[in-house]
């Protein structure tokens, strides 16, 4: 399942099995093939866990017609193979990929999925870093049957006008046939159905729907009351409902008031935590229950915000999200990228892609209240601020229904304070200065207002401590829980204090598995800012915060 609800009603699946025979095709790798369930990273697979190179998914699998076939994330090169013929390439471990292949004779076939995690010239964003770049089949896989034509791109977006929820609705039809065809679509959202109309659909063209459906007796989307409601668009071809395509969505509306960040005219105090998409064991693929899990504790922690750093993160998250209550500021992937590589040829399609992907396939989701992008990333030069600004232009072009943001590095000199809706800025007092937290706040907040950010809102995109889980020390020196425990209280208190701050993602959530090549600032080469471990074990951090957050 790519998401947690029916994405059709009317499109049939291809059944795949859960187990996949997994090769390896490089030094290091596996001495015979090994039987995985996916998603899977096959640094779970023993033997593997420091594997660097390509190795191959196989399904066997029986269907036939027109099929689809759906990756939900591949990490982090892939290329997809139907019976030896290439039908897909795609670079990015976290957004979804497709491929449509007709006429392929009924029977039984072979699906292979080549991923590949090897850095390299080509690769401008999965790069050496402060988290893992996992190797395999990190999300979902599915397989459907089409006809002469389909339906993609549902898209809903929420306003109020006058008191009055409206959901803007639109939908492509697609054509996979050499004839023109008599074509209607019907969507309805929540309790309002319209067909918005008859039309030739031409022969392999294109035709987009758009309608604004009103609606009475809606309960709005926020964290406390995280309503959620169905929309489904249905394809009509002479006569008859031949494909369909679901989402969920809720009404609500974001928008920026000076320093302030509203949701349904509201203004919104941000307490939450950044989480990498990396478990213990699971890396990447992080399991559905371990999704839940994650969400509860940041819920029983008083959290009502994740940031997805640096990356986007797998629909099914972002569907608890918005079904648990959680805000979620979403960014495309970049970590911490210099001009050079942000020079790289391969940077803007990559990341232009991401963005795209990104917003194509998560804008419908409630709980995204922000976009964010280049954590980081060189900010302090003309051509960097250059390359923030295209990246804020390109996320408002996807979606002016959302502010934009960066989350800048922990120093003056930014030239791009201005630039984004919202200010962030990640700040480390304390852990990598012995600044007090409170006066490193104004300091940096005060300089960011002079610099062209006096009348945006403020969030702490990043401020936290390290401990080594189970390390404890009366000394409280620099790694034990009790250090961690007590500087992230100061940190919070200055934050959540501060009259210029408008939200606080403490870094980070869990502790998680980086590059080796971070290995001497991150002993067990793992971030270990986490306020649980990677296998969500408290550290004594967690009732600190859990009291502080629940008093502000
Ligand atoms: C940066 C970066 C994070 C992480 C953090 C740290 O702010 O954005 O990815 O590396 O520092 O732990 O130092």
């Amino acid at each position: 399942m790519q998401r947690l609800f029916p994405v059709h009603h009317l499109r049939k699946a291809v059944e795949l099995s859960p187990l996949w025979t997994l090769t390896t095709l490089d030094e290091g790798g596996l001495a015979r093939p090994a039987q995985v369930v996916v998603p899977n990273v096959w640094e779970s697979v023993p033997g593997l866990k420091a594997y660097k190179g390509r190795a191959v998914y196989e399904n066997v699998f029986t269907g036939g017609g027109t099929l689809r076939f759906v990756l939900g994330g591949v990490s982090f090169r892939a290329k997809v193979y139907l019976d030896d013929a290439l039908i897909a390439e795609h670079y990015c471990a976290f957004t979804a990929f497709d491929a449509i292949v007709e006429r392929v004779p009924h029977g039984a076939h072979v699906l292979h999925i080549e991923a590949d995690n090897r850095y390299g010239e080509d690769s401008a964003l999965h790069v050496e870093n402060d988290y893992y770049s996992f190797g395999g089949v990190n999300r979902p896989v599915s397989v459907q049957n089409l006809g002469d034509a389909y339906l993609r791109d549902l898209t809903i977006r929420t306003c109020c006008e006058d008191g009055s929820w409206i959901a803007d609705v639109s939908v492509t039809a697609v054509s996979l046939c050499d004839e023109d065809r008599e074509i209607s679509v019907f969507v309805s959202a929540a309790s309002s159905e319209k067909m918005l109309r008859s039309c030739t659909l031409p022969a392999r063209g294109s035709v987009t729907f758009s309608a604004s459906l009103p609606a009475e007796n809606i309960q709005s989307w926020s964290p406390e009351t995280p309503a959620l409601y169905d929309a489904q668009a249905v394809l009509v071809m002479d006569g008859c409902p031949v494909d369909d395509l679901c989402d969920r969505f809720g009404y609500r509306e974001i928008s920026v008031e000076g320093n302030q960040i509203l949701l349904n005219g509201k203004p919104l105090v941000i307490k939450g935590f950044n989480r990498h998409e990396s478990y213990a064991e699971f890396g990447s693929a992080v399991p559905l229950e371990a999704m839940v899990r994650d969400i509860q504790i940041m819920k029983e922690l008083n959290a009502n915000a994740v940031r997805t750093c640096h990356y986007p993160n797998d629909p099914r998250f972002l569907d608890l999200c918005d079904e648990m209550g959680l805000l979620v500021w979403e960014e495309t992937h970049a970590r911490g990228l210099n001009e050079a590589q942000m020079l790289n040829p391969n940077f803007r399609p990559q990341t232009e892609l991401c963005a795209r992907e990104m917003i194509d396939q998560h804008g419908n989701h409630p709980s995204i209240f922000i976009w964010g992008c280049l954590n980081e990333c060189e900010d302090r030069t003309e051509t960097g601020a250059e390359i923030f600004r295209w990246n804020y232009d390109l996320l408002r072009a996807l979606d002016p229904s959302r502010p934009v943001t960066a989350a800048l590095l922990d120093r003056k000199g930014s030239l791009v304070c201005g630039d984004s809706d919202v200010l962030s800025l990640n700040l480390y007092p304390l852990w990598y200065h012995p600044t007090d937290p409170a006066d490193h706040v104004k300091d940096m907040t005060a300089w960011a207002a002079q610099q062209g950010a006096d009348d945006h809102p403020v969030i702490i995109s990043e401020i936290g401590a390290g401990a080594v889980y189970g390390y404890h020390d009366p000394g409280a020196m620099k790694w034990t829980e009790e250090r961690q425990a007590e500087i992230v209280g100061r940190q919070i208190r200055a934050v959540l204090d501060s009259p210029a701050c408008c939200g606080i993602f403490l870094w980070q959530f869990a502790d998680c598995r980086v590059d080796e090549s971070w290995f001497e600032k991150r002993p067990k080469s793992i971030n270990n800012k986490g306020v649980v471990d990677e296998y969500r074990r408290p550290k004594l951090a967690y009732a600190t915060v859990k009291a502080l957050f629940a008093r502000y």
